[in-house]
């Protein structure tokens, strides 16, 4: 780990134009990872171009985040970077259409904490035991040397609070605590951060969460917990799918299930499917049996099915992980 970190710090130090990017369908660790470090790369007077995939379903609860300003559109790019960053991202797909980007780069490199990593980059600094990428990325800075400051500390501990949420999944580590008081001590804005992340829904998104929920239903035999959301409830509410990321954790909480899903109908007809776990039990392989990925305890994929059709392809995958017929 120690090698890869000090190849990584070598390969920014050296280049001039320097690409970031973060998975599509951003989420907390993502977004904080990727725009701490474009803050980091900035401040080390490198030309950075920050760039999330089209298109850019920016969850409004992050827009409070430092860094975001510096954000632009794909197209926007000119010219070719000596380095790319990718942050938080399993493989390249993930990176949309900056894919060609990354791949054209003078050098590519890979910060993540997912599990099931392609390591797909030339130097890949993937730790599976690391809460989160915005921890990875915050020992970075720290072992290179680097200012990280309230800021960027603002950024990385929002990375750190989603991706464990908010300190309870089996990702949180004694060191994971350790990570958080450094960042608390850099400066990191918690009261805000918290405020922010979980305590600014909107009404429409409020009035969304009560028909899901109204709707959740228990299928015993797999401990699962599901409900859906359709264009009809978004239309009806005014409520948008990024603010929904947040929703399943009510299902997963419900005392007896051991999964919870929650199926979105998209724009285009196909159902984005949510999956999280409690206690030990993996939602992983279930996502990449269906073509999507994840962690552990959080993962997703996105069915060609519609609601209907995407619950029973699940409840296939969950019979056949079972060994049964
Ligand atoms: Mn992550």
């Amino acid at each position: 780990m120690m090698k890869e970190m000090e190849a990584v710090a070598k390969a920014i130090e050296e280049a001039r134009l320097i690409a970031v990017s973060s998975h599509e369908n951003p989420d907390g660790d993502s977004l904080g990872s990727h725009l701490g470090l474009t803050l980091v790369l900035r401040s080390r007077g490198k030309a950075v171009f920050s760039s999330l995939p089209e298109p850019e379903r920016y969850p409004p609860q992050y827009r409070f985040l430092p860094g975001r300003d510096h954000l632009s559109s794909p197209g926007e790019m000119e010219g070719i970077p000596d380095l790319f960053v990718a942050l938080d991202c399993s493989n390249l797909d993930r990176l949309g259409e900056l894919r060609q980007l990354a791949e054209r780069a003078g050098l590519l490199v890979n910060i993540d904490h997912h599990e099931d990593n392609r390591m797909f980059a030339p130097i890949n600094l993937v730790d599976p035991e690391a809460s989160s990428t915005s921890e990875i990325v915050f020992k970075l800075v720290r072992g290179a040397g680097w200012k990280v400051g309230a800021d960027v500390a603002t950024c990385l501990y929002t990375g750190v609070i989603t991706d464990t949420g908010r300190f309870q999944h089996l990702n949180t580590k004694p060191e994971t605590f350790m990570v958080a008081y450094q960042l608390a001590l850099e400066g990191a804005d918690i009261s805000r951060v918290g405020k922010e992340v979980y305590e600014s829904q909107s009404l429409p998104y409020t009035r969304l969460l009560g028909i899901t929920l109204q709707r959740v239903e228990v299928i015993e035999e797999y401990g699962l917990a599901y409900s859906y959301i359709t264009r009809a409830d978004l239309a009806e509410t005014g409520a948008s799918l990024p603010e929904t990321e947040d929703l399943i954790d009510y299902l997963r909480s419900v005392r007896g299930t051991r999964m919870a899903a929650v199926f979105k109908e998209l724009e285009d007809g196909r159902v984005r499917v949510s999956l999280r776990s409690r206690d030990e039990f993996q939602v992983g392989p279930i996502a990449r049996a269906l073509g999507g990925g994840g962690h552990a305890s959080a993962a997703g994929y996105t069915s060609q099915r519609d609601l209907q059709g995407s619950l029973e392809e699940l409840l296939d995958a969950l019979r056949e992980a079972r060994g049964g017929s």
